[in-house]
C-alpha cells in the first residue's frame, strides 16, 4: 500500500492542495517534507503527535522528514485558531523553549540514521537575519492585503482585534517553506488543519518566486482535528494538558490517558497514532465488539505510546505502577514510582516521624473527626501501605514508611492518600 493510501485508510488526511500531484511525486522519489512546531511552551503535548508520528510514516516511508522548530516565528505568535492575542514570550525564554521541544523530537524521530535519517532546523536561522527592508520588499511584496485577510486565521479576528504583527505571521511561515523549498529541495509541509492557510500561503509565495516555471512541483498536507465521541476536547483531562515531558506529565499518567480511551474512540486512535497495521487494528477492533470489558484494545493503545513517546522502562513502571493499585499491593513500588502513581491523590506532609494512626487520619484530613477515624479503623475501612490495620492504637512508625518517606493510607475501596515524611 502507497502512503498516501495508507494515510487515507488510516483517517489521517484532512486536505491536500493536489492528490494526484503528491501521489506522483511520493511514487518518483524520495521526497522532503516538513512540519513545524512554534517554541510557545516549554514542553509539546499529545496535540502535537499525529503530526510529528505523521513525518515518522513518511521516514519509514523512506521520504525525509525536516522537524522545524519556530525559533523566529515563536518569538511573533501564529494567529492561526486562537481567538485572541498571544502574550509575546522573551528570547531568552523561546530559546529555552526551543532546546527542550528540539529534544523531545528527536526522542521520537530518528536525526540520526542513514539515508533518510530526520532532519532538525530552527527558522530564527533564516528569520533572525533578515532586515525589515528585505521582509518588506522580497516577501511582502507578494501578498495581497486582500488575501491576507480572507485567511480564516486573520478573518476570524478582524472583529476582535489582531495586531500587524499576528497579522504578518503568514508571511513568516510562508518564507520558511520558500527557504527549505529552494536549500533543500522541500515539496511538502505537513500540519494540523488550523495550518492550511499558512501552508497554502506559503506554496502562492513558492509559486511567486518560481518565475517562469509552470506547475511548481511543491505540496501541503493537513491532519485531521481529533474529535471524541463524547464531544469533549481530545488530550484535555481534568489534571490539565497532556504533556510529552515526563516532569510534567508522569509516564504513568500518560499511560493511564491512553488506557481510559472510550471504546468508540480506541480503534480510530490506533489508526491515528500508532504503526500497528489495519489488520492488526481489526482484530483488536473485533476485540472491542466482542469482550469490551478486557480493554485489550485500550491496552495496546497505552503499550504502543508510552513505548513510543518514553521507553521500554517508562511502560514496565506505568503498568507495574497500574497493577499495585489495581490489586492494593503497594508494597511492591519504590519511592519513585509512588511519586508518579500518586501525584494526584490527596497528600499531607507529617512534620513527626512517630504519629498516632487516629492523629495521623484525622490530621490528614482522611478521616473527618477523631470519633469517625476511630470508627473507619475498627470497621476495617482503613489499609496502610495495602495491608488493613483495625488497630487504633497503632503508631505510623518506620516499618510503614516506604523508603523511609511514604506512607499510603487507604480509606475503604479506593480513596487513596499519601503521607510524606520530612
Ligand atoms: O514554517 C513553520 C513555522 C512555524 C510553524 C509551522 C511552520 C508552527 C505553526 N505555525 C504552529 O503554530 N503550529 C502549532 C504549534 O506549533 O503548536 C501546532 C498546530 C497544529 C499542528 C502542530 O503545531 O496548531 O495544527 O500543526 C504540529
Amino acid at each position: 500500500m502507497d502512503i498516501l493510501t495508507e494515510l487515507d485508510a488510516r483517517g489521517l488526511v484532512n486536505q491536500i492542495t493536489d492528490q494526484d500531484g503528491l501521489k506522483k511525486q511520493l511514487d518518483a522519489s524520495q521526497v522532503t517534507l516538513y512540519c513545524g512546531f512554534d517554541p510557545t511552551g516549554d514542553s509539546l503535548h499529545i496535540g502535537h503527535l499525529i503530526p510529528i508520528i505523521m513525518l515518522k510514516r513518511f521516514q519509514l516511508a523512506g521520504h525525509r522528514p525536516i522537524a522545524l522548530v519556530g525559533g523566529g516565528t515563536g518569538m511573533i505568535g501564529d494567529p492561526s485558531g486562537r481567538s485572541a492575542e498571544r502574550q509575546l514570550n522573551d528570547e531568552a525564554v523561546v530559546l529555552e523553549y526551543s532546546e527542550s521541544i528540539k529534544q523531545q523530537l528527536a526522542r521520537i524521530l530518528d536525526f540520526d540514521q542513514g539515508e533518510n535519517a530526520a532532519v532538525a532546523r530552527n527558522n530564527v536561522e533564516w528569520l533572525g537575519e533578515m532586515s525589515i527592508i528585505e521582509f518588506l520588499r522580497d516577501a511582502g511584496k507578494h501578498f495581497g492585503v486582500n488575501y491576507m485577510l480572507a485567511k480564516e486565521s486573520v478573518e476570524s479576528r478582524i472583529e476582535s482585534g489582531i495586531s500587524f504583527t499576528e497579522f504578518s505571521y503568514m508571511i513568516l511561515q510562508s518564507l520558511d517553506f520558500l527557504k527549505l523549498y529552494q536549500k533543500e529541495n522541500c515539496t511538502l509541509q505537513i500540519g494540523g488543519s488550523d495550518q492550511w492557510g499558512n501552508i497554502t500561503a506559503g506554496l502562492e509565495l513558492i509559486r511567486r518566486n518560481a518565475a517562469g516555471e509552470e506547475d511548481v512541483d511543491a505540496y501541503g498536507l493537513t491532519v485531521p482535528l481529533i474529535t471524541k465521541a463524547d464531544g469533549s476536547k481530545f488530550g484535555k483531562t481534568a489534571g490539565g494538558a497532556i504533556w510529552l515531558d515526563p516532569e510534567k506529565t508522569t509516564p504513568y499518567e500518560f499511560y493511564q490517558f491512553w488506557i481510559n480511551a472510550d471504546d468508540r474512540d480506541v480503534v480510530q486512535f490506533l489508526k491515528y497514532f500508532t504503526f500497528l497495521s489495519l489488520d492488526e487494528i481489526d482484530d483488536l477492533q473485533k476485540e472491542v465488539e466482542t469482550r469490551p470489558e478486557q480493554r485489550v484494545a485500550q491496552r495496546r493503545l497505552a503499550e504502543e505510546m508510552t513505548k513510543l513517546v518514553h521507553d521500554e522502562q517508562a511502560l514496565d513502571q506505568a503498568q507495574k505502577i497500574t497493577r499495585a493499585l489495581f490489586s492494593g499491593e503497594i508494597k511492591s513500588l519504590t519511592g519513585q514510582e509512588i511519586e508518579q502513581g500518586f501525584k494526584d491523590v490527596p497528600a499531607y506532609t507529617a512534620d513527626q516521624k512517630e504519629i498516632g494512626l487516629v492523629e495521623l487520619i484525622v490530621a490528614s484530613g482522611i478521616s473527618s473527626s477523631k470519633r469517625q477515624a476511630r470508627e473507619d479503623i475498627q470497621n476495617g475501612a482503613i489499609y496502610i501501605n495495602g495491608e488493613r490495620n483495625q488497630d487504633l492504637n497503632h503508631t505510623i512508625g518506620e516499618q510503614d514508611r516506604i523508603e523511609d518517606r511514604f506512607t499510603i493510607i487507604r480509606r475503604g475501596k479506593k480513596k487513596y492518600f499519601l503521607i510524606r515524611f520530612q
